[in-house]
């Protein structure tokens, strides 16, 4: 059952990433809303469901993401490397293939990306502190200062060629948080769903950033200026708060995982 309600069905969607673990809760769910799912990974996607059309390609295919995005209406993107990782595989993926999707959309005309960026854009500011999309960037390796360079290539897109863009930063997308962290982070799958077709509907966006999260309790994030996306988030991480405090072990605040908002990636990266 889909859980937006909007009156647009699109003729001709495309869900990049289609393989990862947000496109396999995509996949079904966008479906409802179109005629047809465009479907795209490096990954296996199996077979394709009455309505889809599997086109396997690698991002940084310049050609390949041109015939890509040839008649589609519109994309949600998330493919690309989702974690800390070698900086070379990070450059082929998420900064030579955003630019190769970025162009291919200009080519063929089309208006809305919903671009999956992440929270790690703003990694490096302290969980003592809530900001909003307008704060200054802080990265926290890498995988953060490729997002950062895709919501960047997605304003000069919008300010040049007037394609829109809704940046998602996406925060911790999972059946369940999973730690402490996550009770601030998480997004339901529900929400997700409900934010994505929200960032595809609504009338005007220009070039929008909005944090991912469910209406959670605690949070760092503070989504107001992106009020006019229309995203109600109408799940909470608060009822797993019992469960995950009592398995999380006692914090070691001198752990950067502990203190900065992009938690164990702060600690990570960035990988030689
Ligand atoms: C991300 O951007 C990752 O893609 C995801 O795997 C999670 O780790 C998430 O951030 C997070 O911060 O929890």
């Amino acid at each position: 059952m889909p859980v937006a309600s909007t009156p647009l069905r699109f003729p001709r969607l495309l869900l990049t990433g289609a393989a990862g673990g947000l496109g396999q809760v995509l996949r079904p769910r966008l479906k409802a809303y179109c005629d047809t799912l465009r479907l795209s990974d490096i990954a296996d996607l199996g077979s394709a469901a009455a309505g889809e059309e599997l086109r396997p390609v690698k991002l940084e295919d310049r050609a390949g993401v041109l015939s890509l995005l040839e008649g589609v209406n519109a994309v949600v993107h998330l493919g690309g490397v989702s974690t800390e990782q070698h900086f070379d595989l990070i450059l082929q993926a998420n900064i030579v293939g955003t630019y190769n999707l970025y162009e291919a959309a200009r080519k063929h005309g089309v208006r809305r990306i919903v671009f999956a960026s992440s929270n790690h854009v703003t990694g490096f500011y302290r969980q003592d502190e809530v900001i909003d999309a307008n704060a200054p960037m802080r990265p926290d390796g890498h995988y953060g200062i490729s997002k950062a360079y895709g919501e960047n290539l997605a304003q000069f897109y919008f300010d040049r060629y007037a394609i829109e863009t809704v940046s998602l930063r996406i925060g911790s997308s999972f059946p369940e948080p999973k730690d402490r962290r996550m009770l601030a982070t998480w997004m339901s799958y529900d929400d997700l769903e409900r934010l994505v077709m929200a960032s595809l509907t609504a009338p005007v966006v220009g070039h929008s950033v909005i944090y991912g999260m469910s209406d959670n309790t605690t949070t760092w994030w503070d989504n107001t200026s992106a009020r006019h996306i229309g995203y109600r988030p109408q799940d909470s991480s608060e009822k797993f708060r019992a469960a995950v405090e009592a398995r999380q072990a006692p914090l070691d605040f001198n752990d950067p995982a502990v203190l900065y908002q992009g938690g164990a990636f702060v600690r990570t990266g960035p990988i030689e």
